[in-house]
C-alpha cells in the first residue's frame, strides 16, 4: 500500500513529493461497505416496508372501510409535496360519488370545556346504536402546545379501540385555510368509507370554529359551567354560530350551576341571530362522565337534521359550502402562480424593500406587481 500514500494536505505545494511525514493519508476504499465490490441496490429492491398503493388499491380500500389504507390516503391528502398532489386529487376524484351521506357535526367550545371527554362518551353511544363515525380534529394551537393528540388519545380511549370509530387528529399545525382544505378532504374521504357520522371538534379560540361552521351541518357549542364561560364575555359571533348550544360537566357538585348555566343561557339566546334559517338554537345540559343527557342531545340532532332537510336549508348550506370551497381551492391556486410567477419574485424583493423605505407606498407596490402578471395574461 505505500504507493498508495498520499502527502498531507497541508504540506506547500513546492515541498519535495518524496519527503516523509509523521502523519499520512490513505487512499479511501473503492466500492462499497468494508471495501467489498461495489454494491448497488438492486431496482426492484423494497425500499420500505410499506406496500406502494396504486390509485385503485386506495379507492377500493377506502370503499372497503380498511381503516388503515383510509389513514395512508389521508396522509397522501395532507402531503404538501406536489408529487402526492395529482395523486391524492385523482383518489378523491374516484371517491366523490360515493360522498356525501353523512351528517356533519361541528363541536366547538373553550380550551377544556369537555368536548373531547363529550366526543368519547357520545361516540360510544352512538357506535352502540349502530352508527359509524369518524372524528377529526383541528386544533389551530396545536404548534404551540404539541400536547393535544395525546390528550385526545387519552380522552377517547375506548372510542379508538371501536370498530365503528375512526379518529383522526388536526392535520397539521400552520395556516387555518390549509388546514380547512385538509380536513375537507379528509371528511370526505371518511364519508366514501362508509362512516354515517363526522364530528370535527376544534378549540373555540377564534377564527377556527368559523371554519368548521364552513364545514358542517350542524354545530355544537360547548359550554363551561360556573365561572367559565361568562356569556358577557363571550363573542356574540360565536353564539351565532350555533345550533345547539350544551352546558357539559352537569354531574355532583357542579349540577346546581350546570343548572344556572342553561338558564342564562335561555336568556341569552333570545337575543341572538340564529345560525340556521327557522331553528332557535336550544340550551341542553349532559354530563360526559354519566352520559346524563345524551339521549336526548341525539333526539334533538335527528329532529334538526329532519327539519332542515324539509325546509331545504340543509341542501342549501351544502350547496354554498360547495361554492365557497371552490373559491378557497381557486384563490389558493391563484396565489400560488402569482407568487411563484418569475417576473414577481425578480421583483419582489426590491419593492418589498422599497415599501420598508417608504419610498413606495403599498398600494402603488401591489398595484405594480400584479399588473405585471396581468401584462402577460394580456400578451
Ligand atoms: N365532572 C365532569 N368532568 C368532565 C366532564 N367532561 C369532561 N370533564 C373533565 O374536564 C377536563 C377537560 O376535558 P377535555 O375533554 O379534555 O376538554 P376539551 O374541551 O376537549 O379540552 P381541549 O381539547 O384541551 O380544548 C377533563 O379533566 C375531563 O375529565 C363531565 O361531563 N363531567
Ligand atoms: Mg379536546
Amino acid at each position: 500500500m505505500a504507493g498508495c500514500r498520499k502527502q498531507p494536505e497541508w504540506v506547500p505545494e513546492h515541498i519535495d513529493h518524496h519527503h516523509t511525514y509523521a502523519s499520512e493519508i490513505m487512499h479511501g476504499v473503492e466500492g462499497g461497505h468494508d471495501g467489498l465490490p461495489g454494491f448497488r441496490r438492486a431496482p426492484h429492491a423494497k425500499r420500505s416496508k410499506r406496500s406502494i398503493l396504486t390509485i385503485d388499491d386506495y379507492v377500493q380500500g377506502i370503499r372497503n372501510g380498511d381503516k388503515t389504507i383510509l389513514a395512508r390516503a389521508i396522509t397522501l391528502i395532507e402531503s404538501n409535496a406536489e408529487h402526492h398532489l395529482d395523486e391524492a386529487q385523482a383518489v378523491l376524484d374516484a371517491l366523490m360519488p360515493f360522498t356525501g351521506g353523512a351528517l356533519r357535526i361541528g363541536v366547538t367550545g373553550s380550551p377544556g370545556a369537555g368536548k373531547s371527554t363529550f366526543i368519547e362518551a357520545f361516540g360510544n353511544q352512538l357506535c352502540d346504536c349502530g352508527k359509524k363515525l369518524a372524528v377529526l380534529s383541528i386544533d389551530p394551537s396545536s404548534s404551540v402546545t404539541g400536547g393535544s393528540l395525546l390528550g385526545d388519545k387519552t380522552r377517547m380511549e375506548t372510542l379508538c379501540r371501536r370498530e365503528e370509530a375512526f379518529i383522526r387528529p388536526s392535520p397539521s399545525a400552520g395556516a387555518l385555510g390549509g388546514v380547512a382544505r385538509k380536513t375537507r378532504e379528509t371528511l370526505l374521504l371518511c364519508e366514501a368509507a362508509g362512516y354515517d357520522l363526522i364530528l370535527i371538534e376544534t378549540v373555540g379560540v377564534g377564527q377556527s370554529e368559523v371554519t368548521v361552521r364552513s364545514l358542517v351541518d350542524i354545530f355544537l357549542l360547548v359550554l363551561l359551567t360556573g365561572a367559565g364561560d361568562d356569556l358577557q364575555d363571550m363573542k356574540k359571533g360565536v353564539m351565532e354560530l350555533a345550533d345547539i348550544f350544551l352546558v357539559n360537566k352537569a354531574d355532583g357538585d357542579n349540577l346546581p350551576r350546570a343548572r344556572a348555566k342553561r338558564a342564562d343561557l335561555l336568556l341569552a339566546t333570545a337575543y341572538i341571530r340564529p345560525a340556521t334559517e327557522g331553528w332557535k338554537p336550544p340550551s341542553m345540559m349532559c354530563s360526559s362522565l354519566t352520559r346524563s343527557g345524551l339521549p336526548e342531545l341525539w333526539e334533538m340532532m335527528e329532529k334538526f337534521e329532519t327539519f332542515t332537510r324539509q325546509t331545504g336549508v340543509f341542501a342549501t348550506r351544502r350547496r354554498l359550502q360547495n361554492i365557497s370551497w371552490f373559491h378557497n381551492l381557486l384563490d389558493e391556486i391563484i396565489r400560488k402562480r402569482f407568487y411563484q410567477d418569475p417576473r414577481v419574485k425578480g421583483r419582489m424583493t426590491d419593492v418589498e424593500q422599497a415599501v420598508a423605505n417608504g419610498t413606495l407606498n403599498p398600494t402603488q407596490a401591489s398595484r405594480m406587481l400584479s399588473g405585471l402578471v396581468e401584462k402577460k395574461s394580456c400578451s
